[in-house]
């Protein structure tokens, strides 16, 4: 518990409020040759909250740089969006792979 001026016998340092940011963590996408644009859109409107222009813009920069941002997020909420991603175009037989990296 922090110390108080009224505790006896303590020689009191001066507490500097420290507020802890949790570590975050991007969650990309990597292009491959096979997923359709149209998925890739859908995925990202679907997973990351994103308008269709926004995705459609994500989904571009994947397309001709080979991998892209789609997200920002706590260690535990880009885990579970990498993990929804996979599963999602694993059901639809599409290789597309996503990662998360800390920023
Ligand atoms: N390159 C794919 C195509 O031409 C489209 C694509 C975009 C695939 C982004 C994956 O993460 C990706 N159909």
């Amino acid at each position: 518990m922090a110390k108080t001026p009224t505790d006896s016998n303590t020689a009191l340092k001066p507490e500097v409020a420290k507020p802890k940011l949790p570590p975050m963590f991007k969650v990309l996408l990597l292009n491959d040759d096979y997923t359709p644009m149209e998925f890739v859109v859908e995925t990202i409107e679907r997973f990351f909250n994103k308008s269709r222009e926004q995705a459609t813009q994500i989904m571009l920069k994947v397309h001709t740089e080979g991998a892209g941002v789609c997200g920002v997020y706590p260690q535990d909420i880009a885990e579970t969006k990498m993990n929804q991603v996979l599963e999602h175009a694993r059901q639809l037989q599409h290789p597309l792979q996503c990662v998360i990296e800390m920023t």
